[in-house]
Formats: structure tokens, sequence, C-alpha cells
């Protein structure tokens, strides 16, 4: 019973990269630069090894990781960890977000950043990483002939999507910039945009002109909503349509009623939310109401480094919380094959995935 969280093919709708680092690396980043004495190791060390943080220490401790993270080879290898560790739990479609971040000191723009994300991609080489279009397909067949319909060494293989993420500490001219990085990169397996960061800096206006034109582009696009008590914020974002909402915490009577008159899919991210004190307990979670009404929801890790999770560990927890069987969480994990951003060719393929499964729980 245990395995089968693990084994069950799963998709991943919400998952920030540098909130999805190992400790282990983060530990080994940080004694790196403690050695060359350019940060103080131990003060690090306590920080990454504490695991209950309120909103506030998140976002502190995400400035930290900033600081060890943010050079091109280290992005590239992180980037490689965090796909083979959401492939070694069968999630079989991810969508993974990143802050494209310029940093003089490092020679380093936001397509440079960008080009270390797809790099890391491509060094993942214990299960296949299909991106992008076709031509990877191709290139990754070509690279593992064994790799035939009948043979019986098949490797395992996940489907990644990119979302450039927004930090709500930028200007319009920045979120702009970040939109056109977005459409630049499409062919190398960016499909949307998010807009994240602190829930308390920023305001939905600055945001509104790089959302509008990503979507008008033909980007999706998905909004951290209702982190923190902002009404007026909630009900312009569901106006906006976005293609999905993250987390919908602080959500009154009437933005669930536009929530569910509209149909946006919702990203319930449950160990993130409960650790970050944004809901009290499991109990009183709105993934229950939400599910109960068959409203589309989808469950997520969101920052499975930072909250010390996995997706297995969120399926797990959601069984035992709401009394789910197995046919019901396989059907919970299917069902958000309808809202990922990514074309109707791997929609298919994740379609025959998941039947054939469903076979077998039969
Ligand atoms: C809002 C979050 C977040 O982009 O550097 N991020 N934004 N709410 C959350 N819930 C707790 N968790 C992560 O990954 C880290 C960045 O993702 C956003 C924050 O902007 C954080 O700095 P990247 O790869």
């Amino acid at each position: 019973m245990e395995e089968w969280w693990k084994t069950m093919p799963k998709i991943e709708l919400h998952a920030h990269l540098n909130g999805s680092i190992r400790d282990s690396t983060l530990l080994e980043l940080a004694r790196e630069l403690g050695d060359k004495g350019t940060i103080v190791f131990s003060d690090f060390e306590q920080v990454i090894l504490k695991h209950d943080r309120s909103l506030v220490e998140v976002f502190k401790l995400f400035d930290l990781i900033h600081l060890i993270t943010t050079d091109h080879k280290t992005v590239t290898k992180i980037t490689k960890e965090v796909v083979e560790d959401f492939a070694a739990e069968n999630v079989v479609y991810l969508e993974l977000r990143t802050t494209p971040k310029r940093n003089d000191s490092k020679g380093m723009s936001k397509e440079s950043y960008m080009q270390a994300v797809v790099e890391g991609l491509r060094a993942v080489n214990n299960v296949d990483v299909d991106f992008a279009h076709k031509l990877d397909a191709e290139a990754i067949e070509n690279s593992h002939p064994a790799n035939d319909r009948n043979s019986e060494s098949r490797r395992k293989k996940i489907c990644v999507r990119l979302l450039l993420s927004i930090d709500r500490r930028e200007s319009t001219e920045a979120a702009m910039e970040t939109v056109k990085l977005a459409l630049q990169m499409k062919d190398l397996g960016v499909v949307g945009i998010d807009l994240s960061g602190n829930p308390v800096i920023g305001e939905w206006q600055t945001f509104l002109p790089a959302l509008k034109f990503a979507k008008e582009q033909g980007l999706s696009v998905t909004l951290h909503s209702g982190e923190v008590p902002n009404s007026e914020e909630v009900h312009a974002m569901l106006d906006f349509l976005p293609g999905r909402i993250g987390h919908a915490c602080y959500f009154e009577e009437d933005h669930w009623r536009k929530l569910k008159s509209f149909k946006i899919p919702v990203e319930i991210c449950l160990t993130s939310n409960i650790r970050t004190e944004t809901i009290p307990s499991l109990d009183v979670h709105h993934f229950a109401d939400l599910y109960n009404s068959e409203h589309p929801v989808s469950l997520c890790t969101d920052d499975m480094g930072v909250f010390s999770t996995s997706l297995s560990h969120e399926y797990r927890l959601a069984a035992s919380a709401y009394g789910l069987g197995m046919k019901e969480m396989h059907t919970l994990a299917r069902d958000a094959i309808n809202f990922i951003f990514a074309g109707n060719d791997a929609k298919e393929e994740l379609k025959e995935i998941f039947a054939s499964v469903s076979k077998e729980l039969k």
C-alpha cells in the first residue's frame, strides 16, 4: 500500500525549481561557498535544516537559496536533479516553473539562466526527458535504440514543460521581458507564465499588461491567488480567467462562487499550506469541498525541498485525510491531463499511460 503512491503515475503542475532542491545539494553548495568565504556556512546550515517555517520565513529562505544557486552550472545541476527526483517517483508529466534571473556579477541574463535550465533537462541521463517537440523525441530514440516498443528494457520517460515565473517584486518592464523570453523559448518546451513571489508585495495592475500580452500571444497563465487575504486582487485574478490558479487559501464565498462558475482548475498544495499556516489543518482545507463538488483540482508539491515533501506523499496525505481509495486517487491524478498546459500530443500520450494502469485496477 505504501508503495502504491510512489508507483502510480502522477502529474505535477505546481513545482518551483529553487524550492524543489534536495537538502543535500543545498548543503553541498553552501559548504562550497562557505569554504570560499562568500557566506558563513553554519548560518545557512541552520536555516536549511529547519523544517517549520511561516510564510514570511519561507520567502527569507528563498533569498538565501538564490544566493547559493545563481550561476549557470548550479542552475543546470539543480534542474537535472529535480527532474530526476520527480521521475523517480513516477511523475510522468511535470510542469516545472522558475523565475528567470539576471545576475550581472555572474554574467547571467534571464535568457542565459533559462538556457542553463534547458541544459539541465538535457543532462538528465537515468530517464528519458521529452521536453520539447518531435526533434527531441527523435534524438532520444536515436540515443537509446534499446527503447523500441517491444523492448523489455524500455526506459522510464518523463514529459517536462516549463513555465516562466514573474516575481511579484518585478516591474511591468521586467515582467514583459519574461513573457517575451517565454515566447522565444516556445520550441524548447516553455508553455506558460506563472505569477508568484511574496504575496504581500506588488500590485496586480503592475503585472496585468504582461499577463494580458502572454494570453494574447497564446501562452497559458497560472496565478498564485489568495495566499494572503486580498479580496479585490482575488476578484481581479478570477476575472482575468487564468488557465489555472494556485493555492486559493484566503477565498471568501463570492470568490468560490466565481471560481466554480468559471471552472478554473486549482493547484492544491496541502503540505505547503499547512506548513506556512495559510490553512490551519487538513480537515478544514478547501480541497475537500472542491473535490466533493467535482471542481477540477490537482495535487501538487509547491516546493518539495523547502517543505520536505514529495508528490507521492501529497497523495498519501489526501487519501488518509479525505478517505479516498486507490481508484479515486488514480482518477484524481489522471484528470489533471485535462488542464495541463502542453498540447494534444502530450495529452494523448498521458491518456495511454493512465489507461494502461486503469486496466490493472479493475
Ligand atoms: C509564492 C512562491 C512560493 O522561481 O527561483 N515561490 N511564490 N508562494 C509560494 N508558496 C510558498 N513558493 C515558491 O523558485 C523559487 C521562487 O518561487 C516562488 C518565489 O518567488 C521563490 O523565490 P524559482 O525557481
